[in-house]
């Protein structure tokens, strides 16, 4: 052969290799309705290729995800990737202008969708190029005619040849401007993000049993509960449910999961809980003492900055370690991270082995230790290119190196600090918000002339938005006024985005060109 090429399909390595190596009867996730092996998973992914392939979904095609974290995620997902068609997991927390955009963009032709949230889809006005809309439940069961097909499909199917640099997946990460982007991801770039974060830092084996509170369609959700678990054979506890604190203590400790992957918001509440608790029987706590995260062996997070207070406050209930870091869908997952053993609370750590960052000026020069500049981050699980947005990847995609807008300064010893975002994002609750998107949203209130939302820490200095608002004449500032518009943007928008606080202005800083100086208002 003039050019040799090497076979590499993800799903052949995430799944099929475990069958083939004797891991099949290892279980892969824990449900409350059962526990399905590897050998279970990829039966049910094998027939899902056969229908994709049945309805004539060919390689590159993307399939829209809207799906709960259930087992029909991991067998919808990797059924694509095993017959070269391209997943796209979306939010499952937007609305129907949201997923309008997204199924426009990525032009997909399918849509694999929990019934649950079929209602949102059913708002959509304008489709350009959907043509199935496979429906499924929390048991696995389809809609009608997929449902047919799906029971007449074979479970056993062989992996289309691709290699390493095919295009396997898309996520879609939000924007200030122009709507959220679709982030291109290679076929190798989970098993890199699980060779290094996965391995080197929370040393995942086949023994461990994780539970995520992000999300399965998160980038931080993926590679948490279905890339980092499934690189190794281990196991992962999948519910569909928000995870509350409740549910979060009732999952881990019922399923004596090993590794928990948190937000600073989360931790937050979860300890808030158990501290009401022991108020209440007037026990005095013993980390030591069996308690509901006794298993936990290590509690990764990343969404947005760790407060130190959280981290101290946690592991002297718990006796357990949070390891805080930097991820982000385009570099796919962590890349600086604090270790296992070795926490600086309120840093993010050093780079994960594999990866490189830098702190730069605005010329892309290196600045010294203790300069605040832009984050750069190089290492091969990084994203290809934004889909059809060139001038957006040419601001992201540096050469082998990716411009993560976050700022940070480099300490003598070698760890990063976080020191905010180089535009104006927000991330609430892990989740990016765009401030212009809640701003558009609330002047189209009848009461709102002018608007500017930023971040602003609340009393567990974690970040939700605030919003100032200069009202037209007509209008009077009041606590009915400020309610009325909170619920404007809660009934428009997901409802992570409303602002938490609204003030009101006679009118907002601005520079001598018009622009709104945030950092005034921060
Ligand atoms: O959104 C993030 O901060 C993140 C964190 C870890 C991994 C991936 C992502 C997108």
């Amino acid at each position: 052969k003039l050019y040799p090429e090497e076979f590499y399909n993800s799903a052949d390595w995430f799944v099929d290799r475990h069958v083939r190596e004797g891991r099949g009867d290892n279980i892969c996730a824990y449900t409350d309705k059962g526990n399905y092996t590897y050998r279970d998973i990829q039966k049910m992914a094998n027939k899902m290729a056969n229908m994709f392939k049945n309805l004539d979904i060919r390689m590159g095609d993307r399939i829209i995800m809207i799906v709960l974290d259930t087992p029909w995620f991991y067998s919808t997902f990797w059924g694509a990737v095993k017959m070269g068609a391209v997943p796209v997991p979306s939010n499952t927390m937007l609305t129907s202008d949201d997923y309008e955009y997204y199924l426009n963009d990525s032009q997909a032709r399918t849509l694999v969708v929990s019934s649950r949230l079929l209602p949102v889809i059913e708002g959509i006005e304008e489709l350009r190029f959907l043509r199935d809309i496979i429906v499924v439940n929390d048991d696995g069961e389809f809609s009608v005619p997929y449902k047919q097909m799906y029971a007449a499909a074979a479970d056993e199917f062989q992996t289309v040849f691709t290699t390493k640099d095919d295009i396997a997946f898309w996520l879609y990460t939000s924007g200030t401007t122009g709507g959220p982007k679709g982030a291109v991801h290679s076929q190798s770039d989970m098993q890199y993000s699980a060779d290094h974060y996965g391995k080197e830092i929370i040393q995942i084996t086949e023994k461990d049993i994780c539970y995520s509170a992000a999300r399965l369609f998160f980038a931080y959700g993926i590679g948490n509960a279905m890339f980092f678990p499934m690189a190794v054979g281990a196991g992962t506890i999948l519910n569909p449910d928000p995870p509350t604190p409740a549910h979060a203590f009732r999952l881990i400790s019922g399923y004596k999961a090993t590794l928990f992957f948190g937000v600073p918001t989360l931790f937050g509440q979860m300890l808030e809980y158990k501290v009401k608790q022991d108020k209440e029987s007037g026990a005095t706590p013993d980390p030591k003492a069996p308690h509901e995260l006794s298993t936990l062996r290590a509690c990764p997070s990343a969404g947005e900055a760790l407060p130190p207070d959280l981290y101290y406050k946690f592991n002297e209930r718990f006796g357990v370690e949070i390891l805080d870091g930097p991820g982000s869908t385009e570099m796919l997952h962590i890349y600086v991270s604090n270790r296992i053993g070795d926490v600086k609370p309120g840093s993010s750590g050093k780079p994960v082995p594999g990866y490189e960052v830098k702190v730069v000026d605005d010329d892309g020069n290196e600045l010294s230790v203790g300069e605040i500049g832009t984050l750069w981050a190089k290492g091969a699980s990084s994203l290809r290119y934004y889909w059809r947005k060139r001038e957006k990847t040419a601001g992201t995609v540096r050469g082998e190196w990716i411009n993560t807008g976050d700022k940070y300064y480099k300490d003598a010893d070698g760890y990063f600090w976080p020191s905010g975002r180089a535009d104006d994002m927000l991330k609430v609750g892990g989740i990016w918000v765009s401030p212009l998107e809640v701003e558009n949203c609330l002047r189209e209130h009848a009461a709102v002339m002018e608007c500017a939302v930023i971040g602003a820490e609340d009393d567990k200095n974690l970040v939700k938005p605030k919003a100032f608002v200069v009202l037209k004449s007509g209008f009077a500032p009041s606590q009915e006024l400020e309610k009325e518009l909170k619920t404007w943007v809660l009934d428009r928008l997901a409802k992570f985005k409303y602002p938490r606080w609204i003030v009101f202005m006679d009118e907002l800083p601005k520079t001598a060109t018009g622009k709104i100086q945030r950092f005034k208002l921060r």
